[in-house]
């Protein structure tokens, strides 16, 4: 864990931050430098004892669960994945928000036997399919999944969706919802015990700050 002075939040580039920060600003945190326009991986703020790190999105329950950070801000998309061992998620943010779902070509027949399922989700993918006793082959990627079921590569896809753009683009549907996603605060669990005040008040700021962006919008 970060020492016990310091409190140290893991965020992600791209719309997790763009989101988080003004959230961030309104709880009275604002990195000393434009985190986009630079190539570092730590970064100050106006409080000192509060430190931000920028990592990959995927990453971000990985570096809370082992107390490399005390905070962060993760899709529940990332979180299901992850299963959330080692962490509390006291928060939903309300932002980043989209729609975990199952895709595939458009007017497909429907598929007998087992289905061929791409995804960077395969835990998800492999909980979700178990609980409707349909056998799947959960093929893992690092990305661009809607490509797979252009190739022959797999049947069926599941994937984050905002517009479903890029969906239709390459011949695809939204199928099933399997969960609406937003992303959430999560908390080491034992950073919420030894830094109780100073996490349970930056909770209790940032909940408020939630509530006012929602009168806002
Ligand atoms: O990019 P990297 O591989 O590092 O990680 P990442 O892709 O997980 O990170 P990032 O920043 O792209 O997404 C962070 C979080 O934002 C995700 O975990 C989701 O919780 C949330 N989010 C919200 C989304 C989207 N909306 C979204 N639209 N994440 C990804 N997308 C993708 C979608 O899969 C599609 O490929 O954006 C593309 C455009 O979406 P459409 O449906 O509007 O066309
Ligand atoms: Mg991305």
């Amino acid at each position: 864990m970060s020492s016990s002075q310091q409190l140290t939040i893991a965020l992600s580039k791209g719309r997790i931050l763009d989101d988080t920060l003004p959230l961030l600003k309104a709880a009275g945190i604002e990195p000393q430098e434009d985190l986009n326009k630079s190539r570092k991986l730590i970064f100050d703020t106006s409080r000192d004892d509060v430190k931000l790190l920028i990592i990959r999105a995927t990453d971000v329950p990985t570096y809370v669960q082992h107390g490399a950070a005390d905070l962060g801000v993760a899709g529940k998309d990332v979180l299901m994945e992850h299963g959330g061992k080692g962490l509390y998620e006291p928060l939903d943010l309300e932002i980043a928000r989209c729609k975990l779902m199952t895709a595939g070509p458009v007017d497909a027949p429907a598929l007998s036997g087992r289905l061929r399922v791409a995804t960077k989700f395969v835990n998800v993918a492999r909980r979700y399919y178990a609980a409707q006793g349909q056998q799947v082959d959960v093929i893992k990627l690092y990305g661009s999944m809607e490509l797979a079921p252009l190739v022959g590569l797999a049947d069926r896809i599941i994937d984050v969706v905002d517009t479903g753009n890029t969906l239709r683009a390459n011949g695809l549907e939204p199928q099933e919802l399997i969960a609406t996603i937003s992303s959430r605060l999560v908390v080491n669990k034992a950073s919420m015990k030894l830094k109780h005040g100073k996490v349970q008040e930056l909770i209790e700021r940032l909940g408020e700050a939630v509530v006012n962006s929602r009168k806002e919008s």
